[in-house]
C-alpha cells in the first residue's frame, strides 16, 4: 500500500467516495435476531432480501498510527415499527474512539459502554458526532425517504467486536410509535459480561 498523501471528493447528491477500496452491503438477512419484532422480519426476509446499508471504505494498514475512514449509507425503511440500522458494534480496542461528519439524511446515533451508560444523539446533514473510547455505536436511520449518509474516521487499530452487539442488542430501541420517533427500553438487553 502506498504510503503517499492521497484525496478524494466527496460530492452531493450521493456521497459515494470518488475512490474507495472496499464495498460492504448488508441485508435483511445479515440482522438476524437484530429486530425487536421477529414476525415482522421473517415475513420481510422470506420476501425479498432488502439491502439495509452500504459502507465505502478506504484501505489504510491496521495500524494505530492509521485513521480508518470511509462513508456508511443506511436506507430509510423500518422492520415492523423499528427503522433501518447498522449491526453496532463495540471497537476491538475498547479505548479506541470515532468521529461522525453527516452528510444528508435524519438520523439517531445510540450507543453504550461495558458499564451500562447510554446514549443517542441526533444525526441530521452538517452534524459532527464524537463516539469517545469505550462507547458501543449504532446508526439509525429515521427518515421516510432519504439516505442517512456520513463520513466516519477511527484509529486503524480500533477492530470490531459484533458479538457483544449480537447476543443482546442495544440497551435503547428507536422506533416510531404513532408516527413520532420514541427510544425505548429493549426488554432483551442485560448488563454483558466480560467485554
Ligand atoms: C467502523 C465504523 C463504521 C461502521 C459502519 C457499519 O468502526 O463504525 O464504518 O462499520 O457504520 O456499521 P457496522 O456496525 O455494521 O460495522
Ligand atoms: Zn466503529
Amino acid at each position: 500500500m502506498s504510503n503517499k498523501p492521497f484525496s478524494f471528493d466527496l460530492e452531493a447528491p450521493d456521497f459515494i467516495p470518488s475512490h474507495y477500496d472496499n464495498h460492504i452491503q448488508r441485508n435483511l438477512s445479515n440482522m438476524a435476531g437484530q429486530y425487536q419484532d421477529q414476525e415482522a422480519y421473517e415475513a420481510m426476509v422470506s420476501d425479498e432480501d432488502t439491502l439495509l446499508y452500504q459502507v465505502y471504505e478506504l484501505k489504510r494498514p491496521e495500524l494505530a498510527g492509521e485513521i480508518l475512514h470511509g462513508v456508511s449509507i443506511v436506507h430509510p425503511g423500518k422492520v415492523g415499527n423499528e427503522y433501518f440500522m447498522t449491526k453496532g458494534h463495540y471497537h476491538t480496542v475498547l479505548e479506541t474512539a470515532e468521529i461522525y461528519y453527516t452528510l444528508k439524511g435524519q438520523g439517531y446515533m445510540v450507543m453504550e459502554t461495558p458499564e451500562g451508560d447510554w446514549a443517542v444523539e441526533e444525526l441530521s446533514a452538517g452534524s459532527v458526532l464524537y463516539v469517545p473510547p469505550r462507547w458501543a455505536h449504532r446508526s439509525i436511520n429515521i427518515g421516510s425517504e432519504e439516505d442517512l449518509v456520513m463520513f466516519f474516521a477511527y484509529p486503524g487499530d480500533a477492530g470490531h467486536n459484533y458479538a457483544t452487539i449480537e447476543t443482546q442488542g442495544f440497551r435503547k430501541l428507536v422506533l416510531e410509535i404513532d408516527g413520532q420517533t420514541k427510544i425505548v427500553d429493549n426488554p432483551r438487553w442485560s448488563q454483558p459480561e466480560g467485554i
